[in-house]
């Protein structure tokens, strides 16, 4: 696959300072052009800042200054987070900018010409926090739905654009295009606004009212109505029509946005396009929305989540890792440190961090007396087969900008490396001089194994993705097509790398205010009467099977003595399932059932681990008791 490939962010407001949700969708641009580039595309990833219209005008009389200064202290602001957090954006759009307002203009002055705008009277009931006015069956309670703030009713001359006209053509065109706007719910949704008649779209401001846009070419008593002035930007910034850069990645346009925003990149802006004679973008791809420990993020609560924050804590890699890894892409999320830090030790320091260290430093202390490798076996096709399936889910992921599906590809795949070593053993066969090559061939495979991870990784984390590289002495730029296992056949020079992702160690519980919380919950101890209700039991292994496409899971019939009970536990990578019938192990029996890999699970098996080596054994009994008999 090799092309072209455009995409964009929304341009943020410049009355506030960029947050979580502005970092979140200019991470995933950044990880999606990343990863279109490492599959040959020709990239251009634009981002911005939206600087004209009421909120900004404003935001700066409160704070006493203009609103040009504003702007540009804003501005900059995103601007040096972005730089901050590596974002390699190629463009960044000011609709201050001559080069956005003459394009805004020209197309204007297009549209009357057309007659596709006309001088109308309006009057209605406008939020000023939105800029918009809402009709009566949005409102809510008299008040914008949005800012729970009472309407102002304004009556006024104002320029419409006739986007009722198109309202046929637009639900024709989405239901054509199955996958214009995605994912399917916000199609839905967009579909279900478009049950309800569209109405002309009021595009001009009085100036009487509001001087901080940019003038209609055809009349200057009036400036251009924000929305108008902002959607433009997408084709400003590359030159407008005519414009060789507009020409090449127009037709390749991706759109990224959040769902409050739906309405107007979904209905204003195809109106927009099509009035103008230009094509429509490709897809509109909507994300959902986070929370902040379980709370909407706003000012008035004081969680607004500065946008580099994470980084300055934990690293940029990480920050990336946990929003691309927790948000299934449409669907909103939380935010939570607790969920933050147990992701970074879990999935970066152990699973990936553990195999780098372990990998690169077995290679490094046998490459010296390294040889042709042995014949690859079962294990080396293994691998070879969890690499390609990877690449097979995680393309299938991207191009849907499923991003969590295709983190959770590469993890297979990590889990499966694991296992390999594992299984392989490399250390025993270091000690036998006659394995020599059978260790080469495990070395070799390593190796491969973490080039390829190198390539994969970088779209997500790219510094960690750059160590692998440089550890391996992969220099030149890196290719998806080039990550494939199988392809070396003898060991390269390899340096050890540890420490790639530390461990955060779990915060300590509060200590205690004297005379606050009960001295049980301030030591962070459980009472002897909590622990009671954890249920306990011996269970017989009955029967035990591996869960069809998962790696990690095996499902497990149990005895409880009165009853049987399925029970799906993480250890497939540490028990083969023959291995585990007739054993006698200890369940927790009241736990509340899940549903793991589509399988209802009645309980949970007790099992120990270290986190250095990944070692697991399962708890079985050290003289023999009945099944169902209680573990305290
Ligand atoms: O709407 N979760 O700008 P804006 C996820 N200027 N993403 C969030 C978020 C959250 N809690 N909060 C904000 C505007 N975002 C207009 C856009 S485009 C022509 C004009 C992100 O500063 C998300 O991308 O309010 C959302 O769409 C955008 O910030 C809104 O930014």
């Amino acid at each position: 696959m090799s092309g072209t490939f455009y995409l964009t962010t929304p341009i943020y407001y410049v009355n506030d300072a960029p947050h979580l949700g502005h970092a979140y969708t200019t991470i995933l641009a950044d990880a999606m052009t990343r990863y279109r580039r490492l599959a040959g595309d020709e990239t251009h990833f634009l981002t911005g800042t939206d600087e004209h219209g009421d909120k900004i005008a404003q935001a700066a009389a409160k704070a006493g200054i203009s609103a040009q200064a504003m702007a540009d202290q804003n501005s900059a602001q995103f601007r040096r987070a972005w730089d901050a957090l590596g974002l390699g954006y190629d463009d960044y759009i000011r609709t201050t900018e001559d080069r956005h307002q003459k394009v805004v203009q020209a197309i204007l002055q297009k549209l009357w010409d057309a007659g596709e705008i006309y001088l109308g009277k309006y009057g209605g009931h406008y939020c000023f926090g939105c800029e918009r006015f809402y009709t009566d069956k949005e409102i809510v309670d008299g008040k914008c739905p949005d800012h729970l703030t009472t309407l102002t009713w304004i009556e006024e001359e104002n320029y419409f654009f006739k986007m009722s006209k198109y309202q046929g053509w637009l639900i024709d065109t989405i239901q054509g295009r199955p996958d214009l706007v995605r994912p399917e719910r916000y199609r839905n949704e967009v579909l279900g606004f478009l049950r309800d008649p569209l109405l002309d779209l009021s595009i001009s401001r009085p100036r009487t009212r509001l001087e901080w846009g940019i003038p209609l070419p055809f009349d200057d008593r009036f400036v251009t109505y924000v929305w108008f002035d902002a959607l433009l930007n997408y084709v400003s910034a590359l030159g407008g029509p005519g414009d060789p850069r507009f020409e090449k990645f127009w037709p390749h346009a991706h759109h990224l946005i959040a769902k409050d925003i739906l309405k107007p990149h979904a209905i204003y802006w195809p109106c927009m396009l099509k009035a103008a004679g230009l094509d429509l973008y490709r897809h509109l791809n909507v994300h959902g929305y986070w929370t902040i420990e379980g709370q909407k993020m706003s000012k008035s609560l004081g969680n607004v989540f500065p946008a580099v924050a994470p980084a300055e804590k934990y690293g940029i890699d990480a920050y990336r890792y946990f929003v691309l890894r927790e948000m299934t892409f449409g669907l909103d999320a939380d935010f939570s440190e607790a969920a933050f830090v147990t992701r970074l030790n879990a999935d970066l320091a152990n699973d990936l961090g553990n195999l780098v260290a372990r990998a690169t430093t077995l290679i490094a202390s046998h490459a010296r007396e390294a040889g042709a490798p042995g014949p690859a076996t079962a294990d080396e096709e293994t691998v070879r087969a969890a690499a390609a399936e990877a690449r097979r889910l995680l393309d299938e992921a991207m191009a849907e900008f499923a991003f969590q599906r295709g983190l959770a590809a590469i993890w297979e795949f990590i889990g499966a490396v694991n296992r390999y070593v594992d299984t392989t053993q490399p250390w025993s066969l270091a000690r036998k001089p006659a394995e020599r090559p059978r260790l080469d061939r495990v070395l070799v495979t390593l190796a491969d194994a973490l080039g390829y991870l190198g390539i994969v990784l970088e779209p997500f984390v790219p510094g960690a993705a750059g160590k692998i590289r440089a550890a391996l002495g992969m220099t030149a730029p890196p290719r998806l097509a080039d990550a494939t296992v199988g392809r070396l056949d003898r060991l390269p020079p390899v340096q050890k790398l540890s420490g790639l992702f530390p461990r955060v160690e779990d915060r300590k519980p509060a200590v205690a205010e004297p005379g606050a919380a009960s001295p049980a919950a301030a030591a962070g101890t459980l009472s002897i009467a909590d622990f009671g209700k954890v249920e306990l039991r011996v269970a017989e292994v009955l029967a035990a099977e591996p869960v069809p496409k998962s790696r990690k899971l095996l499902k497990l019939t149990v005895s409880l003595g009165s009853e049987q009970r399925t029970v799906v536990a993480g250890i497939a990578g540490h028990y083969a399932p023959a291995d585990l019938v007739g054993k006698k192990v200890v369940v927790v029996a009241n736990l509340q059932p899940a549903t793991l890999m589509g399988i209802p699970s009645q309980g949970m098996v007790l099992a120990g681990s270290t986190e250095g080596d990944g070692a697991l054994a399962v708890l079985t009994l050290d003289r023999d008791l009945p099944a169902g008999a209680r573990v305290r």
